[in-house]
Formats: structure tokens, sequence, C-alpha cells
């Protein structure tokens, strides 16, 4: 990420958790992408700020900004972004959760001034939906907080608790200066309303003992929430102080004079300043329908109640009487938009438990596939280490099978089982083989004078000697007791008697310890059959290659017998 992308990430996680921080970031942005893409988005900060702020000449400078450098840009989220109402209409721009997010919200909020009672809280709610998947936590605070209002006004007052307590502990959580303040303000206000009056004062002592929490000077914002709040707790003196500092200026919607004349109309009743407060109460209705401004029913309603409270102590019944139905008049449109709103609510309870459930649902559904493919591994892993032990195990056995267990040579049966594919092969390569039968001479005098143990060695030697000096594809059997069978591919018959005649020599001056006088000298007779001219199978050739052998031992034994006269034919 370049700097001004991280500038930009940490101006979005901060945008609702601290708008003056926020607004620093945007101006640090401004510094460094003159002329770059990002350029709109550093005045768009700026603007925002400047929205919560209050300041809507600033506002309204940085928004125009930002939508020149987006326009330069042909950036058509920026342009979305600053034509926020606009942008819900355009489905694909903007798609970003934080970018549906502020388009949900402020058409909340502009509906709300509106004097709409379903899409605030509609909208409302599809903006806490897209604030859950927003990764930082402000966007959800505020639509927490905002949700927690419109119930409010709807006389929603459980709701509007549960929702505004919720953005307060999220909001000190996050340490997000600027929304601590606000919803702390009015659960003030939703206390008093919800006839808890211990709480609200704790709030607002709270407040007063924690600016550390706030922003700088903010407290004056919430003068007449405090001044709320300082009336419950019975402390008359300090909640005039804070009405004394007059009208604040409003955070939300209307413009606050409705909140402060009633909260100091109350502070005149309870003081017995009965006449004042009628006076206030009915003055500022006056004004208010005068002027054709439109406050919260809410708002109204207490001021309407007030002014029969006073105007019934003061012994005006007729004027306590025409208060008093305006006032039910009030509470009878608000609990009517109460009741629908407390509809949506449910509605949306009923879709967010649901959407819960399916997902709770999906990923149990997940860990048991995962837990099963995890079982299913394992089974498998040890299906693979059973299957290669019995291929090994039958690796062994087939080497059993075929191999003789004192010499280590090929048995007979090995002999038999691949002599002929070799002779097959022969045949087809028009190619010789021959076949060697070996048997030890006089070798029961061995054992008879040096024992059996001294024989096997004798056997061990001999056969350690054919299979080191004869070659890899010749195949070296223990044809049986003392004898041994080669078969040696393309080879012929001459060719193999010089090779075994000449390995006698080698096996004669093998020494065997035995005793004090180690054995030496010891010799064999071999014949040998040559494929295709003395047989044409193996069992034809084994015939031959005996018959030869018996010459070799009538002849004296210590030589090799092979069919001589075939070289003069030939
Ligand atoms: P010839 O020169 O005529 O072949 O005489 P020979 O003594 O070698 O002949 P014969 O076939 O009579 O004797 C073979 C001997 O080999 C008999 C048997 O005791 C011995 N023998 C066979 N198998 C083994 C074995 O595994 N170990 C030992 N030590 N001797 C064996
Ligand atoms: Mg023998
Ligand atoms: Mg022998």
């Amino acid at each position: 990420m370049s700097d001004a992308e991280t500038l930009l990430e940490q101006a979005w996680r901060v945008f609702y958790l601290d708008h003056l921080k926020a607004e620093q970031l945007g101006r640090e942005l401004l510094r460094i992408t003159e002329g770059s893409a990002l350029h709109g988005y550093a005045w768009f900060h700026i603007a925002f700020a400047q929205i919560r702020v209050g300041d809507a000449k600033l506002a309204a400078e940085a928004s125009a900004h930002a939508r020149n450098a987006f326009s330069r840009n042909n950036d058509l989220r920026g342009l979305a972004l600053c034509s926020e109402v606009q942008a819900i209409e355009l489905p694909g721009l903007v798609r970003e959760p934080i970018d549906l997010f502020i388009n949900h919200n402020s058409l909340a909020s502009t509906h709300k001034l509106l004097g709409h009672v379903d899409e605030p809280l509609m909208y409302g709610y599809r903006a806490l939906e897209e604030a859950e998947r927003v990764p930082w936590p402000g966007p959800r605070i505020v639509a927490l907080s905002n949700l927690g209002a419109y119930h409010f006004v709807l006389c929603n007052f459980e709701r509007s608790r549960l929702l505004t307590e919720n953005a307060f502990a999220s909001a000190l959580e996050a340490q997000a200066r600027g929304l601590i303040g606000a919803c702390g303000a009015n659960l003030i206000e939703i206390y008093h309303a919800s006839g808890m009056p211990s709480k609200a004062a704790e709030k607002a002592r709270w407040l007063l003992d924690n600016p550390q929490h706030l922003l700088p000077g903010e407290l004056e914002r919430y003068s007449s929430y405090l001044a709320l709040g300082l009336l419950c707790g019975g402390d008359l003196d300090a909640a005039q102080g804070w009405l004394d500092r007059g009208v604040p200026v409003s955070m939300g919607s209307g413009d606050g004079v409705a909140l402060w004349a009633m909260v100091q109309a109350l502070c005149f009743m309870m003081r017995g300043a009965t006449s004042k407060a009628r006076e206030l109460a009915e003055g500022t209705l006056r004004e208010r329908s005068d002027r054709g401004l439109t406050d919260a029913a809410y708002d109204l309603m207490r001021l309407r109640e007030l002014a029969a409270n006073a105007s019934e102590k003061l012994g005006d019944a007729t004027n306590a009487l025409l208060h008093f139905r305006e006032s039910r008049r009030l509470y009878e449109t608000t609990v009517g938009q109460s009741a629908r709103a407390s509809q949506i609510a449910l509605e949306v309870d009923f879709k967010t438990a649901q959407a819960q459930r399916e997902r709770d649902m999906a990923q149990e559904a997940k860990q048991v596939a995962d837990a099963n493919s995890q079982r299913l591994e394992v089974l498998n892993r040890a299906l693979e280490a059973k299957v290669a032990e019995a291929e090994q195990l039958q690796t062994r056995l087939r080497e059993q099978a075929v191999r003789d267990a004192l010499t280590g040579l090929y048995n007979r049966r090995y002999l038999y089982e691949a002599a002929p594919g070799y002779i097959e092969l022969a045949h087809r390569r028009r190619g010789m083989l021959s076949v060697v039968l070996i048997d030890i001479d006089h070798f029961k005098r061995v054992n008879d004078t040096y024992g059996y143990h001294v024989g096997d060695v004798v056997l061990q030697n001999l056969a350690q000697l054919l299979t080191q000096r004869l070659r890899k594809s010749d195949i070296v059997c223990r044809f049986g007791g003392e004898e041994f069978a080669i078969v040696m591919p393309e080879v012929s018959s001459a060719q193999a008697s010089a090779v075994i005649e000449a390995l006698m020599k080698d096996f004669e001056r093998t020494r065997v310890p035995a005793g004090d006088q180690p054995l030496a000298g010891q010799t064999y007779s071999a014949g040998v059959a040559e494929f295709p001219a003395d047989g044409s199978g193996l069992e034809s050739l084994l015939r031959v290659a005996d018959r030869q052998l018996y010459h070799a031992k009538q002849a004296g034994r210590a030589r090799v017998a092979w069919a001589r006269d075939r070289l003069h034919d030939s």
C-alpha cells in the first residue's frame, strides 16, 4: 500500500469513531494526493467531518471539491458516495459494505428529516446489516445508535434503550470519541422517558466525570441532556446552570429548542415556578406552530403534558383539558406509528435470527463434513499403510518362495518359472542361450570329513562366487543338494564353458576354515547345453546338460563338458 492508501484506510477506520481525526487524516491526504485519484477521497473525509461538526458551509465547499476531483478522475464510486441518496439507485456501482452502509444510513436520516416513520427504520436496519460486514466498529455503533434514536421518537423505549446501551458499550470499548458522548446523552433522555430517573442521573454524572472519553468541548452540545439528568438526580441548581448556557447547537434532527424548553419547563415546575413553566411550554408550542417547524411528536407531547400539568395546578381547567387532549392525540399518533415500528423491528429480528440459524446450521454441517473428511483421511492413511504392509509381506513371501534359504540363490521352482521366458526371448530374437548344470565333486567326503557345517560353507562360497562373477542377467539357482543350474542368455555353450572353467580356478583357491587344516582345492564338474542347438525347451536343455555333466564326471571330474563336435558341424 502507498502512503496515501494507508492514510485513506486509516481515515475510513476512524470515519465514525472520531471525525476530527478523520478530518485531520483527510487534510494530510489532501497534501500528498494533489492530482492523484485519491484526491477526491481526501475532500470527502473533510466534508463528512464538517457535516458532523455542524459547519454546513465548510462541508458544502469540501463536498464540491470532492465532486470535482471525482469527476476529473471519472471516479463513479466517489461520485456515488457524494450523492449518497442517488447511489442506492446505481446498483452494482457501490458494493463495498462501507459504501452501502453510508448510503442506507444517509437514506435513513433523510427520511427521518422528511418526517417519515417506516423508512428510517427500514434503512436503519439495512445500514446495521451492512455495518456488521465492515471490519471496523464505527459503522455498527452509528447504526445501533441511530436505530435507538428512531425507536425513541416512536416511544419504543425498551427497544430504544437496548439498542442505545449496546451502542454506548461498543463505543466505549472501541474508544469511539464522538460517539460515546452522543450515546450517553441519548441514554439520559431514554432513561427519563422509561421511568428510570436514577439511571438518567447516573449517566449524566458519568459524562461529567469522564471528559477524557469525549471530544474537546463536547459536553456543551449536550447541555439540555445533562440538565435533564441532573434534574432526575434532584440537583436543580446544577441543572439550571447547564440550561442557562442556552439552546445548544443541535446534533441530531430538529434544532434542540423543544428539548431545551421541555427541560427548562420541568425545572421551573420542580422549583414551584408553575406559571413560568406554563408560559415557556405554551410559548414554545405557539412559536413552533407559527413558524411551521416540525418537531418529533414525542417532544411536542412532553411540552403539551407540561403545559397541561401547569394549567391544572394553576386552576385553569379549560386550558388543562385542551392541552391534555392535544397531548393525547399526539400520543395516539405516536403509539400507532410505534406499533408499526415494533412490527418492522420484529420482522428484522426474525430475519436476523433466521439468517443466524442458517449460518449456524451451515457452520455445523461444515464442521461435521470437516470431521468426516478428517476421519476419512486417517482411515485412508491407515488403509494405505496396511496395503503397503501387505505388499511388503507378499514380496517377502514371494522372495522366500523362490529363494534358497542356505545360499540366498534362486531355487529350482524359480528356474522353472523364469527360464521359459528367457528361452522364448532368445527364440524371438533368433539368439542363443546356454543352460549349465554344476555338481561339486566328492562333496560327500567334505561332509564326512569336516561335518555338514563346513559343507554348508562350501555351498555358500560357491553361491557367492557365482553371483559375483556371472552377469546380472544370468539366472543362478541352487538346483538341489550340491547341484547348481545357470541360465545364461545370449551366450553359446563354448562361451559358457569358458566362463565356468575360469570360475573353477577361483573355486579351487577358495579356502574354508576347518580346524587346523583349512579346506581348499575343491572342484566341480559341469555340463552345458545350448539353445536352440541342443534343445528347444528347458526340460530338453536340462537333460542334455545333465548328460554332459555325466560325461564330465566320467572323464575324471573337475571339468566342463559340452557338445564340442557341434563346432565342426557349424
Ligand atoms: P560326485 O563327485 O559323484 O558328485 O560325488 P558326491 O559325493 O558329490 O556325490 P553325492 O551325490 O553322492 O553326494 C552329494 C552329497 O551332498 C550328499 C549330501 O549329504 C550332500 N548334501 C546335499 N545337500 C547338502 C546340504 O545342504 N549341506 C551339506 N553340508 N551337504 C549336502
Ligand atoms: Mg550330486
Ligand atoms: Mg557331487
